[in-house]
C-alpha cells in the first residue's frame, strides 16, 4: 500500500546479506520473518566468521602456547574489546561472557545478590519483565529472605513513574532491576532516571539490555547502571554468548560465580586464588566461535549505524501501528507512539486466541511468536493469557507488514464472528 513512511535503510541490500530470507516457507509462500524478539536472523559475515574459526583456527583459547591457541584467542579476546566499545564501557575488563541474558541476570543474583542482600531489603522490579528479571530475584528472595517488590505499570504501558519513585522513597530498596525495552509492550524505559533514582536511593541499578542492545544505541557510562545484560542471538549474532556488563568496582568486590578452570590464578588442595577480573566469572572453556559471531555481528551493526537501525524500525512500526490500528477487533498492547517504543506489536483480537492467528499468519509464511512471551504477570496485568506479537529488525519492509495486515484480515474471517 502507498504510504508517507521512509527509512534511511537500503532494505535490499540489508536483506541479501541474510541468506534465510530467501526461503520459501512452502512452495510459492516466501518467508516473512517476523519473530525478532524471539531471536534475529543471522548476516552471511556471521555465519562465514565461525565457519571460518572452524576451519582454520579451532583451538582452545587462554591454554596453549601454539599458533591456532594464540589466533583463537586473539579473535576471542578482541571480541571482547569490541562489545566493551559498542555498548562504550570504561574498559574490556567490564564484559563477561554468558550464555545468554538469563544467565547474566543469574550471576549477579547468586553472586553480588547473595552477599549483600538479606532479610528486610527489597529488590525493586516492575510488572514488565521477562521472567528472566523475576524469577532470578524470587529465588534469591527465598535463599536470603529479601522481598521483591514490582512497580506498576499504566493502562498505555509505561513505568508508573510516580510510583516507582514512591516505593523507592518509601521501601528499603538495595536493587533495582528493570528492562530497557519490554519484549512485549515495546516500551522504552526511561533508565538514565531510574538509575540516577536507585543511585540516589543508595541502590545498585540492572538494567536488562535484551531487547534494546539489538535496537537502539546503548551507552552503559551514560546510562550508569551498575549492570547491564544482553543476548547475542537477538542482534544478528549466534546462540550460546550473552554478556554481562558490570562496573569494575563492584565486580572486583563480588565472589565468583562459577568455579573450575580460568577463573583461578592459583590453586591448592585447601584453597584457591581468583583470577583478574573478568576472568574471574569464567570458569570453564567458553563459547569461543559464538564470540567471534557476535564481534562479527556488532561489526555489521555499526556499519549500518544503531542510529539508522532505530530510525527504520520506528518507521515500520509506525506503518504497522496504523495499519492494525484500521482492522476492527485487533488491539496492540503497549504504547501507541511508535518513537516510545521498539519494534514489537504485541496482538490481541477479539474473538480469535493468539495460538490460533499464528497458526493463520503461518500458514500465509509470517512467522510471528504467539502466547505470554515469557512475561506472564505482565499478560495477568492486562487480563489476557496470551498476545500474538509480530516484531520488526533492520531487514523487515513495508511489503512485509502489508501481508501481515492481509494475513490478518483472513485471521478475522476465518475465526470471528
Ligand atoms: N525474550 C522473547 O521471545 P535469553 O533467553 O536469555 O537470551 O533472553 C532472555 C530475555 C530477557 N529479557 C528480555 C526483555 C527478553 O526479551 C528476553 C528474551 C525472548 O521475547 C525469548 S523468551
Amino acid at each position: 500500500m502507498k504510504h508517507d513512511f521512509e527509512t534511511p535503510l537500503d532494505v535490499a541490500a540489508v536483506r541479501a546479506d541474510f541468506p534465510v530470507l530467501e526461503r520459501e516457507v512452502r512452495p510459492g509462500v516466501p518467508l516473512v520473518y517476523l519473530d525478532n524478539a524471539a531471536t534475529s536472523q543471522k548476516p552471511l559475515s556471521v555465519i562465514e566468521a565461525m565457519n571460518d574459526y572452524y576451519r582454520r583456527y579451532n583451538a582452545n583459547v587462554h591454554r596453549g602456547i601454539h599458533k591456532l591457541s594464540e589466533e583463537a584467542t586473539d579473535a576471542y579476546e578482541g571480541a571482547r574489546k569490541r562489545i566493551a566499545q559498542f555498548i562504550n564501557a570504561a574498559s574490556y575488563r567490564e564484559i563477561i561472557y554468558t550464555r545468554n541474558t538469563t544467565e547474566s541476570i543469574n550471576l549477579v543474583a547468586w553472586t553480588w545478590g547473595q552477599a549483600n542482600l538479606g532479610p528486610g531489603d527489597v529488590i525493586l522490579s516492575t510488572e514488565m519483565e521477562h521472567h528472566s528479571n523475576i524469577v532470578p530475584w524470587q529465588l534469591l528472595a527465598r535463599r536470603v529472605g529479601c522481598e521483591v517488590r514490582y512497580v506498576p505499570i499504566t493502562e498505555g504501558g509505561e513505568l508508573d513513574m510516580e510510583a516507582f519513585h514512591q516505593m523507592l522513597d518509601e521501601l528499603p530498596v538495595k536493587l533495582v532491576a528493570v528492562t530497557h525495552m519490554s519484549n512485549v509492550l515495546g516500551t522504552i524505559l526511561p533508565v538514565r532516571e531510574i538509575v540516577e533514582a536507585a543511585h540516589a536511593a543508595g541502590a545498585v541499578a540492572l538494567v536488562d539490555g535484551a531487547q534494546s542492545t539489538p535496537h537502539i544505541p546503548v551507552d552503559v557510562q551514560e546510562m550508569d547502571a551498575d549492570f547491564f545484560a544482553f543476548s547475542s542471538h537477538k542482534m544478528l549474532g549466534p546462540t550460546g554468548i550473552g554478556v554481562l556488563y558490570g562496573k569494575r568496582a563492584i565486580l572486583e568486590e563480588m565472589p565468583p560465580f562459577l568455579g573450575g578452570g580460568d577463573m583461578i590464578k592459583r590453586v591448592e588442595l585447601g584453597k584457591s586464588e581468583w583470577n583478574d577480573l573478568p576472568w574471574k566469572f569464567e570458569a570453564g572453556t567458553p563459547s569461543i566461535a559464538e564470540a567471534i559471531g557476535l564481534k562479527v555481528a556488532i561489526d555489521y551493526l555499526e556499519g549500518v549505524g544503531m542510529e539508522n537501525v532505530h530510525a527504520h524500525e520506528v518507521a515500520i512500526t509506525a506503518y504497522a501501528l496504523e495499519r492494525l490500528a484500521e482492522v476492527p477487533g485487533v488491539r496492540v498492547l503497549g504504547p501507541s507512539d511508535p518513537t516510545r517504543k521498539g519494534g514489537v506489536a504485541a496482538i490481541v483480537m477479539d474473538d480469535a486466541h493468539p495460538h490460533d492467528i499464528a497458526q493463520i499468519l503461518d500458514h500465509e509464511g509470517i512467522a510471528v511468536r504467539a502466547g505470554h512471551h515469557c512475561a506472564m504477570p505482565l499478560h495477568q496485568r492486562y487480563n489476557v493469557v496470551a498476545s500474538a506479537r509480530a516484531s520488526f529488525y533492520l531487514y523487515n519492509t513495508f511489503e512485509e507488514v502489508d501481508r501481515l495486515i492481509e494475513a490478518i484480515y483472513k485471521v478475522k474471517e476465518t475465526l470471528t464472528f
